[in-house]
């Protein structure tokens, strides 16, 4: 055993990371990566193409680099799931935003290369999420888990709730072995016959197992995605606000998953409480306010409202068609239009062309107009 290494990895690990392996970066993961590009799989998250050269290579992102650590931070809680019928947040959006909390932690574990290894602050760089680094692949090359067949890194310990981060460095630390098994190197090492992600996916987003099509996936269309979000996918994105956790919900490696230590983190509990109507009614400082320091904060005002038009749609509840008229008049244009869709599919197309006629009346915008017709169930 090295000792040295061993040293820096409990010093690490009482930092608050739950997983601290070694991965050596002479060995990348398959690249996956280049074929997913060439489908178009990244939808129009452009600096996925721009970033991938480094992301296949941490050579280009840290010339002589010899170890990837790649530390994991469970999110795991009993509970902390949003309220039955409510609007569906993402489990990791009820947590103070992660990039920020883990950041000061991934600095004093940059100091501790220092200390341990003799490294100078150049000869490190750490990332979590939105840095040029292929996490979860280093993460299963580094035995924390394995990739499951929704893409995750699945650990045997924590189950799908791992955020991940990595710091690439100089120093030469012995590589942690990946897990093995029959199915070689291929996704869903340890899935066996399962498939329940894959037939659990709301909008069909796997076009094969292990590979999410961001064009469909119901995250990247509630989160990363500015515009209109596809009238057919719609119907299908159910109560989901803020990004989706159905493919991480159903599996069942999840049953083994330990409460993390949760000091590199600060739950916000009270989001999971929200209701509809109190979302339909922010107004832009109200949103500013209840979501300051979460990570619902990036979709900005119109992007939630967006959202909340949607899940509010698909509610069924016809209550909610008065602030959702109010919004069809008097919001941002994004928004608008997802109210006027969200109106017909509540009120039906008796009383939904009455119910709207002044908003229809006021309205000057093509992409707004272009929503009071056509159909509104999930077909084209
Ligand atoms: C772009 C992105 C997205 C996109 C695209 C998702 C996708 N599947 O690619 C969108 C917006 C859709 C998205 C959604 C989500 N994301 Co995201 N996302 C990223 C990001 C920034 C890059 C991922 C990427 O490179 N995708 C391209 C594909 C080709 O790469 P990949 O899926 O990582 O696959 C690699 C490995 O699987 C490897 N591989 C495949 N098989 C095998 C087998 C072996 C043996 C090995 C060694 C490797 C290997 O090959 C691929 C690389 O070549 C990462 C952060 C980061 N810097 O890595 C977070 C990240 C992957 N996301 C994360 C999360 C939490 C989510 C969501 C759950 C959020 C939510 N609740 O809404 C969903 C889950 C969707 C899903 N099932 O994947 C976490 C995942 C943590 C984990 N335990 O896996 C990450 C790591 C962020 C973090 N720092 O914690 N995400
Ligand atoms: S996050 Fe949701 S929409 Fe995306 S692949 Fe998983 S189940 Fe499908
Ligand atoms: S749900 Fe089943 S198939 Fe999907 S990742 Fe988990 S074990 Fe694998």
């Amino acid at each position: 055993m090295d000792q040295r290494a061993e040293r820096l990895r409990a010093a690490i690990a009482a930092l608050g990371f739950d997983e601290v392996r070694f991965a050596s970066a002479g060995e990348p993961p398959p690249d996956r990566l280049t074929p997913w590009l060439k489908a178009g799989r990244q939808a129009d998250m452009d600096w996925m193409e721009r970033t991938a050269p480094r992301r296949l290579s941490p050579e280009a992102v840290l010339p002589g680099v010899k170890t990837v650590v790649l530390l994991g931070v469970s999110y795991w809680r009993d509970g902390g799931a949003p309220r039955p019928g409510g609007p569906a947040l993402a489990r990791y959006s009820m947590y103070s935003d992660y990039h920020d909390t883990i950041k000061p932690a991934l600095e004093r574990a940059g100091r501790l290369l220092e200390e341990h290894c003799g490294a100078a602050p150049k000869d490190y760089r750490y990332y979590v999420d939105t840095g040029p680094v292929l996490e979860r692949g280093w993460a299963a090359r580094a035995g924390a888990g394995f990739i499951g067949k929704n893409a995750m890194l699945v650990s045997r310990l924590h189950g799908n709730w791992l955020f991940l981060a990595a710091i690439l460095t100089r120093v030469e630390l012995p590589a942690d072995p990946a897990l093995r098994g029959r199915a070689g190197d291929g996704p869903g090492l340890l899935c066996g016959k399962c498939t329940r992600c894959l037939d659990a996916c709301p909008t069909g987003a796997f076009p094969e197992p292990g590979v999410v099509d961001a064009r469909r996936c119901v995250s990247y269309l509630t989160i990363e995605n500015r515009g209109a979000i596809p009238r057919e996918l719609r119907a299908r994105i159910g109560a989901r606000v803020y990004g989706c956790d159905t493919c991480l919900e159903v599996c069942p490696w999840n049953r083994f998953a330990r409460e993390g230590r949760q000091m590199l983190l600060a739950s916000r509990d009270e989001l999971a409480q929200l209701g509809w109507r109190e979302l339909l009614e922010l107004s832009p400082e109200g949103f500013a306010a209840r979501f300051r320091g979460t990570p619902v904060k990036r979709l900005k005002y119109a992007g939630l409202l967006r959202n909340a038009c949607i899940g509010a749609g698909n509610s069924a509840e016809v209550g909610l068609v008065a602030p959702l008229l109010r919004l069809a008049v008097s919001a941002p244009p994004l928004v608008r239009a997802h109210a006027v869709w969200a109106v017909r599919r509540l009120a039906g197309e008796g009383e939904a062309p009455a119910l709207l006629g002044a908003a229809r009346e006021a309205e000057a915008d093509p992409a707004v107009l272009s929503e009071y017709a056509g159909p509104v169930d999930g077909a084209l």
